[in-house]
């Protein structure tokens, strides 16, 4: 039998978690450094930083070297505390190819997945929506991205004269994505995304400390999170970073420790 944690719908649930702790914050768990002790470094910072969060977002640095089996204890960690998982993987395939990353995703436990519009609905991403739907799973949307080249290609104007990245909100709203991601140093975008979202359509902005931006003019342009990393992954306290971020309150720099780290 379903717990009714799983009955709620993704987007419910996150905002159950959010409320619960007072926080848009969602932890990128993206660890650097050896392999051996990377997965105990990234159990310990989720330790250490969970009551300030709303949700987990996990990616490459973990997906790649220990795969869904490998994070066992990671996804059982986030079921505990109550928090959303988010797998990072920017999906960009065939619809045969997501369909199965999706299937595999929620039933290994996590509760949503990012993917790439680009790919289009039809034998894309239109069957994949109902799917993760189906199974109480949540969709996000790049919209637009918070590197300093992201306007490169989110930006670029179509036949017609609309932008890129307006013309993937739009794919949001009208094909039911759970939420969407723009940069959060990116106030102007993230302001017209929610002119095209609207209101039930979350929106996710990264780009926070590390890569620049701040969480509050993110959140005070509209957004409804922010993912924050190497601000906490690297910090020396991750739990006072975190703190901080929850309560928008600003980083030294001098909190961070470096990832110079390279396989041998
Ligand atoms: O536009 C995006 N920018 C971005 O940084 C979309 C993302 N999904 N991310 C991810 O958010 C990135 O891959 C990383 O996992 C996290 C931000 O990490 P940091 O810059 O706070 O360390």
């Amino acid at each position: 039998m379903k717990s009714e944690s799983t009955t709620l719908g993704f987007r419910q649930r996150l905002l159950e978690a959010s409320r619960r702790r007072g926080s848009k914050l969602i932890l990128a768990l993206d660890l650097f450094g050896p392999y051996d002790g990377r997965l105990d470094n990234a159990v310990r910072v989720l330790n250490e930083t969970k009551e300030h969060l709303a949700a987990v977002k996990v990616n490459h640095h973990l997906l790649l070297p220990y795969g869904l089996q490998g994070l066992r204890s990671v996804i059982s960690a986030c079921k505990d505390e109550g928090l959303p998982l988010i797998a990072d993987l920017k999906m960009n395939d065939i619809e045969s190819t997501n369909l199965n990353i999706v299937d595999s995703l929620l039933d290994y436990g996590f509760d949503s997945v990012i993917a790439n519009p680009f790919v289009g609905r039809e034998e894309g991403l239109g069957s994949v929506i109902e799917r993760v739907h189906s199974k109480n799973g949540g969709i996000l949307f790049l919209v637009y991205m918070s590197h300093k080249g992201a306007g490169e290609g989110y930006s670029l104007r179509l036949e017609g004269g609309e932008l890129l990245y307006r013309v993937f909100a739009h794919r949001a709203r009208d094909w039911g994505a759970d939420g969407v991601v723009v940069s959060a140093k990116s106030a102007d975008k993230i302001a017209e995304t929610r002119q095209i979202v609207g209101e039930e359509c979350l929106i996710f902005s990264p780009g926070v400390g590390a890569q620049g931006g701040d969480a509050s003019s993110g959140i005070s342009a509209g957004a409804d999170f922010v993912f924050v990393g190497r601000s906490i992954t690297e910090s020396l306290e991750p739990s006072k970073t975190a703190a901080k971020l929850k309560s928008f309150q600003e980083l030294p720099p001098a909190q961070t420790r470096s990832h110079s780290w390279v396989p041998e």
